[in-house]
Parts: C-alpha cells; sequence; structure tokens
C-alpha cells in the first residue's frame, strides 16, 4: 500500500488546503504562540478594564430617535460589547497590537495558499464573549462585505479553549460556494446580531474544539456562528479579522483596506450596500 503524506510548505499542509476547497473552512493549531495569545488578550482585557470605550466599543445602535444603548444593563454584554476596528486606534495599546497581528506575515502566507492570490485586511474585530452572553447567529461574513468579484476570508483566532459550553465557532462544511442569503431574523434572546440564515437541509454544522493560539480560517459564504456561552466561569475570547482577495474591484463603504505593509488603499469601488459584521438588535434584550 502506497501512503501519501501531506506536504508541508510554510504552515499550511497540502491537506489542509484540500480541506479548505472540500469544506469552506479550516484550523490552524497553535498559529500564535502562549506568549502572542497572552499579549492580545492581556492588551484587550485590560483596554476594557472600567467597561466600554467610546468610539472603539459597540455600545450604540442607530433606530428612529437617533444612536441609543444597544445593551440592557443586565446583559454581560453591557460590560464587554465586540470592539470594532482596533487596528484604526493608534493612539491606544490595542491599535499598533491589532494592526500588526492583523497584518502578520503567517496570517498572510496561509491567506496566499487559501485564496490563490495576495490578500488585503479590510477589518479587525475583538470579541470577549464573557459568561452568560449571546452568541452570534448563522450567518454568511460577504453579506456584510460585499466584496466583487469573489468573497472575503475570515481569520479567527481564538485566545481561550472554546467549546460548545462557551460557545465555540461553527460552520457548515460545504457551503462556501453557496449564493449569499437573504437572511431571516434570530431570536434576540440567543444572539446578540439579528441576521439568522437557516443551515441547508442535509448539512450540520460542526464545532471544531480549539485552544489558544490556534486559528480557524472560512470564507465569506460559508454559513458559520456561535451559540450563548452557557459557562459560568470563561470567557470566550477571540480575535476576528477579515480580509479580501487583491482581485476585488468592489466592497460595502464600512471597509478601509490595508495591505500587508500598512499601506491604506483606496483604489477599490466602494459601494453602499452592506455593514458592520453584524447588525445589533433594535430592542436592548437581555440573554435569557
Ligand atoms: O465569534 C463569534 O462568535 C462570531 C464571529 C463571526 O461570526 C464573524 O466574525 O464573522
Amino acid at each position: 500500500m502506497v501512503t501519501t503524506l501531506a506536504t508541508t510548505s510554510g504552515y499550511l499542509t497540502d491537506r489542509q488546503l484540500e480541506e479548505f476547497k472540500r469544506d469552506g473552512f479550516v484550523v490552524v493549531r497553535g498559529l500564535f504562540s502562549p506568549d502572542e495569545v497572552q499579549l492580545i488578550r492581556d492588551t484587550f482585557m485590560d483596554m476594557n478594564k472600567n467597561g466600554p470605550v467610546p468610539g472603539l466599543s459597540e455600545i450604540k445602535r442607530k433606530n428612529v430617535e437617533g444612536e441609543v444603548n444597544a445593551y440592557d444593563p443586565s446583559d454581560p454584554l453591557s460590560f464587554y460589547p465586540r470592539m470594532m476596528h482596533p487596528h484604526n486606534h493608534p493612539d491606544k495599546p490595542v491599535g499598533p497590537l491589532a494592526m500588526r497581528y492583523m497584518l502578520d506575515s503567517r496570517i498572510r502566507q496561509i491567506l496566499t495558499k487559501l485564496m490563490g492570490e495576495e490578500p488585503y485586511a479590510a477589518q479587525s474585530m475583538f470579541y470577549f464573549k464573557p459568561p452568560g452572553s449571546r452568541g452570534q447567529d448563522f450567518h454568511q461574513d460577504n453579506y456584510y462585505l460585499r466584496v466583487k468579484p469573489g468573497t472575503c476570508m475570515a481569520a479567527w483566532t481564538a485566545l481561550d479553549h472554546c467549546d460548545e459550553e462557551n460557545g465555540g465557532m461553527m460552520c457548515v462544511p460545504e457551503t462556501a460556494d453557496y449564493e449569499i442569503q437573504c437572511p431571516e431574523k434570530s431570536d434576540p434572546k440567543l444572539y446578540f446580531t439579528t441576521e439568522h440564515v437557516p443551515i441547508p437541509e442535509g448539512k450540520t454544522a460542526v464545532l471544531p474544539i480549539l485552544e489558544p493560539g490556534d486559528v480557524l480560517f472560512f470564507n465569506g459564504s460559508t454559513i458559520h456562528g456561535s451559540g450563548p456561552n452557557r459557562s459560568k466561569t470563561r470567557f470566550r475570547r477571540s480575535f476576528i479579522c477579515h480580509y479580501v482577495p487583491q482581485s476585488t474591484t468592489e466592497l460595502s463603504h464600512h471597509y478601509q483596506v490595508y495591505d500587508f505593509n500598512g499601506r491604506l488603499l483606496s483604489h477599490i469601488r466602494h459601494n453602499q450596500d452592506g455593514g458592520p459584521c453584524g447588525n445589533l438588535h433594535q430592542e436592548p434584550t437581555a440573554p435569557h
């Protein structure tokens, strides 16, 4: 019997590339060291030590009256909302750190293999997901980023052990070629964002158990999401970045694009579609 060993080139084996082509997502284990994980986690925790930071943390949402609080005070997310685009805050400790890890050369190398071309960075986010907080229902990222032609890619870095109990990420295999769906409405008691894309018949979501430093890559059509954090004590922190291929000609006006040398690019046309990666509910709802 002939055994073919997966050949390794850089941080991704040929077998992992095949897995990605088949499933639309792949996990690269231990891409970031324990020291790097601790640095990222500690810097963001310290930034949020007195609660949300105006202009960085997503605490407001728009309704007919203008800007109102996004979270009910009883919601753990009212103290720990996600931080949006921290790389755009060079004046704060999280700014240069987020920029550095968004443009990390390991991520670039892997994305280049997965996309088959040079990536550009479009977004960074930090999710604290403390005990008792809601999840983000199933969705497709290109509903928000509106990349054309093609789609976007996510690099989702686990900063804690992630499993079912603390609301680990789930992906639905073999949905990477699916059209972007018009989402239904999620249950606000379980999910902090409004969009819900049903799992197609015959498909099942999988939840890879992740360790701190593991990175989950998935494409912008892959249906994915996470359930509530039902743990009493464990956070589920993650640093999440979205990327677009160099051949992108158009994307949502919510996103600015950088190359991996840190240059802000302006040649990609902005369309008026899309939005932040997940829209907040109109009424602050306490988790159930
Ligand atoms: O971290 C999560 O729970 C959801 C994140 C997500 O779906 C995304 O970044 O697109």
